[in-house]
């Protein structure tokens, strides 16, 4: 056969949700940030990320990292996450799936019981801290970047819905956080059809009428994931069905919007100091959450959270292009 492009890749699932670890065939992409060499693929190679992720290589769900040598000198390795939807600033359940495979594939000294991965993300340094028995990565741990709070009680009229309360908080990607009970929706993976249509209504409606700006890094300028929390949630366990851009929900809990949440309940003065939020995703996996720190971010209070999750391999893959595939940037149905 031949090929125009040939990309190594490591499958691992993180509590349900997919990450394609890319660990060859790109080389070193431009730029002296991760968030330069971010800002490369989305406006200079978006063609690659649409080949991997979408269909028929990848599917209306997928999410992956493209491994990089760092720019930081005090990181282990760099990280471009990329899924169905563009470039994540930062991905919690990609990062869990990425240092587990780092470890059961030997790409890094691997160390027991806790093997330590210097991480150089878009968003940030995130550390994650991997539980290992007998070569096994059992748990990951990460201290993720600093998250915090824009918006409590914020209101936004939604079309087919009407007035929504939500806040609005960042742990690596912006997150508005929503009472299912507000809005008349039950949770439930059986409504999922209900529950994803007014996901992007509301995301729809926040961002053409108040859309979120990072105050350190105004390329975060949207939000792309909409936390429905199921009534009887508490801070001590929360369950909710993140739905996401361009509609499709996270499998996993979303390390992101775990962080995310344990800011907003830390906010609201509901999440005590040293206490675990176990945050459960729709097909009912779980990530735990916790505030490790707190900091401050352009003057606004944050906390440096940690979330642990574990994930596991599903597979190699080399993933080829022939000169004459009809589909070289993947198509979406
Ligand atoms: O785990 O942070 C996360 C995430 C973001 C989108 C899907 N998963």
């Amino acid at each position: 056969m031949e090929t125009s492009r040939a990309w190594h890749c490591v499958d691992s699932h993180t509590e349900g949700m997919p990450t394609r670890v890319v660990i060859g065939g790109v080389g070193t992409l431009p730029g002296s940030t991760m968030e330069e060499r971010r800002q490369y693929v989305m406006n200079e190679a978006d063609h690659l990320r649409r080949w991997l992720m979408l269909e028929p290589h990848g599917h209306g769900a997928m999410s992956g990292a493209i491994l990089q040598p760092p720019t930081r000198p005090d990181c282990d390795w760099g990280v471009v996450y990329i899924e169905v939807s563009g470039c994540l600033p930062m991905c919690g359940h990609g990062t869990i799936g990425t240092a587990t495979v780092m470890v059961e594939t030997g790409m890094v000294p691997v160390v027991e019981p806790e093997t330590v991965i210097r991480l150089d993300t878009p968003a940030g340094l995130v550390i994650a801290r991997v539980a290992v028995a007998n070569g096994r990565a059992m748990s990951v741990t990460l201290e993720n970047v600093p998250s915090f709070v824009t918006e409590l009680d914020a209101v936004v009229e939604v079309p087919g819905i009407g007035s929504v309360r939500y806040d609005m908080a960042y742990g690596g990607n912006f997150y508005a956080i929503v009472e299912l009970e507000e809005i008349g929706i039950p949770f439930g993976v059986e409504h999922k059809d209900e529950l994803l249509a007014a996901g992007l209504a509301i995301m729809n409606a926040i961002n053409e009428s108040q859309p979120p700006v990072h105050p350190e890094n105004p390329a975060i300028d949207h939000v792309h994931h909409v936390q429905l929390v199921a009534p009887g949630s508490t801070a001590a366990h929360s369950r909710h069905a993140m739905a996401i851009y361009p509609g499709w929900f996270d499998r996993s809990p979303c390390g992101t919007g775990t962080s995310a949440r344990v800011a907003q309940l830390t906010a609201r003065g509901m999440l005590a100091p040293g206490a675990t939020l176990t945050n459960e995703s729709i097909i009912g996996t779980h990530f735990l959450g916790r505030v490790k720190d707190t900091t401050t971010v352009a003057g606004i209070d944050a906390i440096v959270p940690e979330i642990t999750g574990r994930a596991w391999i599903t597979g190699t893959s080399i993933h080829m292009l022939a000169p004459d595939d009809p589909f070289p940037e993947g198509f979406v149905l």
